[in-house]
């Protein structure tokens, strides 16, 4: 039972009080989720903006507004849905509109960025899926809140073989740069294997935008290398020489999803999705090689049969390089069939919680999980403890979710506003269906109501 006392030890006597006082150490934090907006798809991206109204991305294409009252704006802001790859609607799909990220100095230049899966460009090879594209975008301030999809400046492109695996997470960090994930290209074998994968693994191989985070400088152009964006001259591969310049760190299987701390010292954040043993929360470090497809979680990784263990666990990259652990994981259901300490199949990454409403959650990581069992709407909410230490393992445990959010469905995204508070991105489905789609905000646990 290592995550129960692992996880005894890792609440402190405080949280524990300030629950109510009667719980045992072991008891999981509980929340509640108040109801933010509905009607949606599927919600991807959360982006609060300076005036107190926020913007969210639909799965299938449209920004809508949630205003100051709380409430969504039937017009969307734009749609790009005429821009997307083909999408299956009434299906399990990943592609679409992915994330959207707000310029650092969004308050004077009104600067946005979208990333989506767009149909396969032209120079990609005819057997191949889609593209996925970072563009940007300029958010006049006219009201009502209006975007011409016209306007659009493709930033980035990556071919994708396959329609999943695309990551797709976008952010700036506290350097001003913008850093994108993006995942290993899938499959119908996933494991790195198949059309558009290098023996390797795209994850191990550094002449490639799959599998990587990456990071550019999108202050301007680049003309020497015809690129929209330039190269931050500290990137690990700057010179192009050992590997593709936009590369910040590498070995990353599905990054879904990545966020910097608001707080502490900002550190890079991504749920990295398992094949069928672990999942991932992993810490990114420049030029980092954080191991796929030569390990998953902790462990090696068995490429020819995934659902067993591997035989050995490889310590070093093929430049030598030190292969990084991620900082928590948690057994995968697909992997370790009835196993308890199985927590889900397919990790949403989450935020740091940097709000006020639950001090209990200050400083640690707020995740979930797509849902706990394939096929059904049943997602998990989780918070990964950072260790006392302040080194090592953190400790997984799940978040109880009380009162009328409780049956919220699949766990799609996450989103963060600027008091640092959590808002959660549901499916009530496991398919793009009008409708099931909703943002909640994490609150305190609704008070227990004695029956009458
Ligand atoms: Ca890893």
């Amino acid at each position: 039972m290592k995550s129960l006392l692992s996880l005894a030890s890792a609440l402190t006597a405080a949280t524990a009080l300030s629950l109510t006082g009667s719980l045992s150490a072991a008891e999981p934090t509980r929340i509640s989720l108040k109801l933010v907006a509905s009607g949606l798809v599927e919600p991807l991206s959360y982006n609060a903006l300076p005036d107190g109204r926020a913007l969210v991305a639909d799965q299938v294409g449209s920004i809508r507004l949630i205003g100051r009252d709380g409430k969504l704006t039937e017009a969307p802001v734009v749609d790009l849905a005429s821009k997307l790859s083909a999408i299956n609607h009434n299906a399990f799909d990943e592609r679409g509109l992915l994330c959207l990220a707000l310029h650092p100095d969004f308050a004077k230049n009104r600067r946005i960025f979208a990333s989506y899966t767009a149909p396969r460009r032209a120079s990609a090879p005819q057997d191949y899926d889609c593209t996925l594209r970072v563009s940007e975008f300029t958010l006049p301030a006219a009201e009502p809140l209006h975007i011409d999809p016209a306007s659009e400046r493709i930033v980035l492109e990556v071919d994708k073989p396959y329609f999943n695996h695309n990551g797709g997470r976008i952010a700036f960090g506290p350097d001003g740069f913008l850093y994108v994930s993006v995942g290993d290209g899938g499959g119908p074998k996933g494991c790195d294997i198949g059309n558009g994968h290098a023996p390797e693994g795209n994850g191990q191989n550094t002449s490639v935008l799959l599998a990587k985070i990456l990071r550019i400088d999108v202050s301007g152009a680049d003309s020497t290398h015809g690129t929209a964006y330039r190269i931050p001259k500290d990137n690990p591969f700057a010179d192009g020489k050992a590997g593709r310049p936009e590369i910040y760190a590498y070995g990353i299987r599905n990054p879904w999803a990545m966020t910097f701390d608001r707080g502490g010292s900002h550190e890079l954040f991504v749920g990295d999705v398992g094949q069928m043993r672990w999942e991932e929360v992993n810490i990114i470090k420049k030029g980092g090689n954080y191991g796929w497809p030569l390990r998953e979680g902790f462990d090696g990784m068995n490429r020819e049969h995934p659902e067993l263990p591997a035989e050995s666990k490889p310590e070093r990259g093929l430049r030598g390089e030190a292969l990084i652990d991620p900082v928590a994981a948690y057994k995968n259901a697909s992997g370790w069939r009835g196993d308890s300490e199985a927590l889900g199949i397919c990790i949403t990454g989450g935020y740091v919680y940097r709000g006020k409403a639950m001090p209990e959650l200050v400083g640690h990581y707020v995740f979930g999980d797509w849902t706990g069992t394939q096929g059904t709407p049943q997602g998990r909410l989780f918070v990964a403890r950072r260790p006392a230490s302040g080194t090592g393992r953190w400790a997984v445990e799940p978040l109880r979710v009380t009162g009328s959010g409780k049956a919220f469905g699949c766990v799609a995204a996450f989103g963060q506003d600027a008091d640092g508070e959590i808002y959660v991105l549901t499916n009530g489905s496991t398919t793009l269906t009008p409708g099931r789609g909703k943002v909640w905000k994490l609150a305190p646990p609704e008070p227990v109501v004695a029956n009458p």
